[in-house]
């Protein structure tokens, strides 16, 4: 064999071995980023997150949030009650970092002085990842909220973020940070 035919074998071996390898890569990469298997058409289709909201703080905060994710499009709708009406209620997805899972923290994580604060809550729900805008003021104590937002990142998979609403009174003070109500998002 001379040096020329060795290293055209060689080179011949090493492109069936990468083929076969990439074959081999197959079944993988048939699923979606998500890990569901990709139907085809089904992969188009939205992804529907129905979330519990329950109350923080004894606020009596309540509701419900439907979120719905088409592409990087997200719908976000919430009606919750028993907020202070009249009042700013900042919103938010909070998440943590990674794949970690976002929960709404128990009420021990207030600590001693009783009222879990926004930074009480920050290891379970972790940072803010989306403002929920425009902010509603609740009249009547209510909130009936929708808007539309494009996403990306963490946000393109929910199940590990949590809804967290903001603003109650700490003795006579109006504390629009302060966790109400918070669902966790499966
Ligand atoms: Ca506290
Ligand atoms: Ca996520
Ligand atoms: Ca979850
Ligand atoms: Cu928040």
């Amino acid at each position: 064999m001379s040096r020329l035919t060795r290293t055209r074998a060689i080179s011949l071996s090493l492109s069936l071995g990468l083929g076969i390898a990439a074959l081999g890569a197959g079944p993988a990469s048939a699923s979606g980023s998500n890990g569901m298997p990709d139907r085809g058409g089904m992969s188009q289709g939205a992804q529907v997150y129905k979330v519990d909201l329950n109350e923080l703080n004894s606020s009596g905060v309540e509701g419900q949030a439907i979120l719905v994710l088409k592409g990087d499009t997200l719908k976000v709708k919430i009606r919750a009650t028993g907020l202070v009406p009249n009042a700013l209620h900042p919103q938010h997805i909070h998440g943590l970092d990674g794949n970690a899972n976002a929960t709404c923290p128990p009420a021990s994580a207030a600590g001693p002085d009783g009222i879990l604060d926004l930074a009480d809550g920050l290891p379970f729900y972790g940072p803010i990842l989306l403002p929920l805008e425009a902010f509603p003021m609740a009249e009547n104590g209510t909130i009936n909220y929708k808007a539309t937002f494009t996403v990306d990142g963490d946000l393109l998979d929910l199940s590990d973020e949590a809804i967290v609403l903001h603003g109650g009174f700490v003795e006579s003070e109006y504390v629009a940070t302060l966790p109400v109500s918070c669902g966790e998002i499966n």
